[in-house]
């Protein structure tokens, strides 16, 4: 094995961390990917023959939005962006509001009943069948509330957000299982859980010094795609990614902790010289709560909470604070990188599972076996400065990012790999190296994460993109860069400047999602039988309103409501023709919803404005959209009487 790294060596890198991007930014910046970009890698026809995005693209990208709150959508191999998908966060020009209440109940904390509008959606994972992409949903978790999102494909909008219960959020790694029956949420940030969770675990945890606990949440989805909360492991470790294995390691769950010093501030996380690689037998988890060896909390009475010490768990040495964790596609190699080393550790499922039967064990810690990392690696490679994530391609290499050197290293796997990429290539060894603009963050290659990787391109999203586009103030875009890998060397063929700030990305082929996508809902035709309607409450202060809304009228076109009311409006699209969209925004008024073709939408909001205030149609819908508006009269209460009620023609 490796020697491993001095705690000064460690100070030192992460200096370089520091010091790499002012320097690369220098060096690099004024670099020209001359070659790279000549015409005739990258021709597009002129004059556009209509749908030739349409028929040319090969993978739909969603990418996290980071502190965007949703996702971002583009086709590959154009690199043109396509949608937002809002999730976590309220986006009007997405449609994604919370005077909906349905929205509005999917962005509550169903414990506090707080509103929450803030996010940071970091690990897309795609529904898969067999290990492979199928097409149904991305999932995708909110970091800061501890919140998973799901995503129908045949809509592109969330159908689901579910919250996690025991913790306070900071929620990192996030994978959902070959088969799509299992998701697994890693708690990153240490917690000082419910006292139920403290006692069950007994270990000493002072709320102010720590050390604190963490664990993994486990989350069952259902054959329709309902998430639900179905256990929890907690121990004495924080985790960072988490991955469910399949293949080769089908049945176990991996997690890796950057923070198995359980210290509370920067240096002490930097105390060891190795963390750990852990493998959860996800089966021993399942017998625990079979034989109730688990407890409940007040929040959550019907989630079960298993201590690491009922389960089957053991750890690996890895380089120190470990960021990626990737399994190759027969789910035999975890490659994980030390992000403040030099050091990428290829560890193999098939040894690991011996070291277990034969005990090579060198220690234990809280009880957990530490096995030795001589004998379960296959590899410790020294491959450059600041590795984060690792993809793999249908040609048995592996790709690894790195922050500091701005590059992707392509590394040929060795064993059952080396029969795809022949003698010619030493294996565990830098075959080609991808220069990036800037610091490379997650990588992805279609279906790199899965049982079946399509290769062919991969897609570096950079954290720093310094002078590559048009300057726009001191927050420059992130950059997403397109490389074709069917070929060495490879070959950067675009770059797109992105909002911030992609995490990972799942790329899924278009001919899984092209054709099921709607064009329009069919809930307006199931509400065709609703007549407009206003109905005033006296006793609740509550108007009601059921309001048709087509090219290019609002019915009822006035509302009178007395001030200060509740005013509760269906408003139902009787549209079915492709992208006719119309929108409800009420002048003066927090309310601006969208409704697509054959969309119901109910809002809620207090009338609380005296005077006239307009709803128009934000959508420029028809030659007639501007005058498609309505009036909200607003009478207030001592100047109202019954028969100032809006009156509709009866049906
Ligand atoms: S976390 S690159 Cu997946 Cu690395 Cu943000
Ligand atoms: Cu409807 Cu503009
Ligand atoms: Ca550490």
């Amino acid at each position: 094995m490796k020697a491993l790294i001095s705690p000064k060596l460690v100070a030192a890198l992460l200096l370089g961390l520091l010091a790499g991007t002012v320097v690369f930014g220098f060096l690099l910046g004024p670099v020209v990917q001359g070659a790279a970009t000549s015409p005739s890698q990258y021709q597009r026809p002129y004059p556009m023959p209509n749908q030739f995005y349409k028929q040319t693209e090969e993978f739909y990208v969603f990418a996290s939005g980071g502190q965007q709150g949703g996702m971002y959508v583009y086709g590959v191999p154009s690199m043109k962006y396509l949608s937002e998908i809002p999730i976590f966060v309220e986006d009007q020009a997405w449609g994604w509001v919370a005077e909906d209440p349905k929205i509005r109940q999917m962005l509550t904390n169903p414990w506090t009943g707080e509103l929450i509008t803030r996010g940071d959606t970091h690990h897309p994972s795609a529904s898969k069948t067999n290990g492979v992409y199928d097409g149904r949903w991305v999932f995708v978790n909110d970091k800061q509330h501890a919140r998973i999102g799901r995503v129908d494909l045949d809509t592109f909008r969330t159908g689901q957000i579910l919250w996690i219960p025991n913790t306070t959020g900071g929620v990192h790694g996030f994978n959902v299982g070959p088969d799509t029956k299992l998701a697994v949420q890693n708690f990153e940030h240490e917690q000082y859980p419910e006292k139920a969770i403290r006692d069950h675990l007994g270990l000493a945890i002072d709320p102010i010094k720590g050390p604190y606990v963490a664990g993994v949440a486990g989350i069952r989805i259902a054959d329709d795609g309902t998430m639900s909360n179905g256990w929890q492991v907690w121990g004495p470790w924080q985790f960072d990614m988490a991955r469910i294995g399949w293949g080769d390691s089908s049945g176990w769950l991996m997690t890796t902790a950057y923070n198995t010093e359980r210290a509370t501030d920067a240096v002490g996380m930097f105390q060891r010289d190795q963390d750990y690689l852990f493998f959860w037998n996800l089966a021993s988890i399942e017998k625990a709560i079979a034989d109730k060896k688990y407890v409940t909390t007040e929040q959550a009475p019907d989630v079960p909470v298993v201590s690491w010490k009922d389960v089957e768990v053991y750890v690996t040495p890895i380089p120190l604070n470990p960021h990626g964790l990737d399994i190759s596609p027969t789910g035999k190699y975890f490659l994980t990188s030390g992000k403040a080393t030099t050091l990428i550790a290829a560890v193999d499922i098939e040894k690991v599972l011996l070291a277990i039967k034969d005990q090579k064990v060198i220690g234990e810690e809280f009880g957990v076996k530490i096995l030795d990392p001589d004998f379960v690696r296959a590899a410790t490679m020294d491959l450059g400065m600041g590795p984060t994530h690792i993809e793999f391609d249908d040609k048995g290499y592996a790709y690894v990012g790195f922050f500091v050197d701005s590059d992707i290293k392509k590394v040929a796997l060795g064993g059952p790999y080396v029969k795809l990429h022949g003698q010619q290539d030493k294996v565990w060894k830098v075959v080609d190296v991808l220069p990036a603009h800037y610091s490379v963050g997650h990588l992805v290659v279609p279906g790199g994460d899965t049982a079946k990787p399509y290769g062919k391109y991969i897609i570096s999203m950079n954290k720093l993109t310094k002078d590559t586009f048009l300057n726009h103030g001191p927050l420059e875009s992130e950059n997403h860069e397109l490389f074709t890998i069917g070929q060495t060397p490879a070959k950067l063929v675009d770059q797109m400047p992105l909002g911030p700030e992609t995490h990972y990305s799942q790329a899924i082929p278009v001919s899984l999602i092209q054709g099921k996508t709607k064009h329009s809902y069919s809930e307006a035709a199931a509400a065709v039988g609703q007549q407009p309607s206003v109905e005033y409450d006296y006793a609740a202060k509550e108007v009601r309103v059921t309001m048709s809304v087509v090219r290019s009228f609002f019915t009822p076109g006035i509302l009178t409501v007395p001030q200060g009311w509740m005013v509760k409006a269906k408003l139902i699209s009787g549209e079915t023709a492709m992208d006719i969209s119309h929108g409800f925004a009420l002048d003066s008024y927090n309310v601006s919803v969208s409704l697509d073709p054959g969309e119901v939408r109910d809002i809620e909001f207090v009338a609380d404005k005296a005077g006239v205030h307009w709803y128009y149609c934000i959508w420029f819908c028809s030659e007639l959209h501007m005058e498609m508006r309505g009036r909200m009269v607003v009478i207030p209460q001592s100047e109202w009487t019954p028969d100032k009620e809006t009156k509709l023609p009866s049906a």
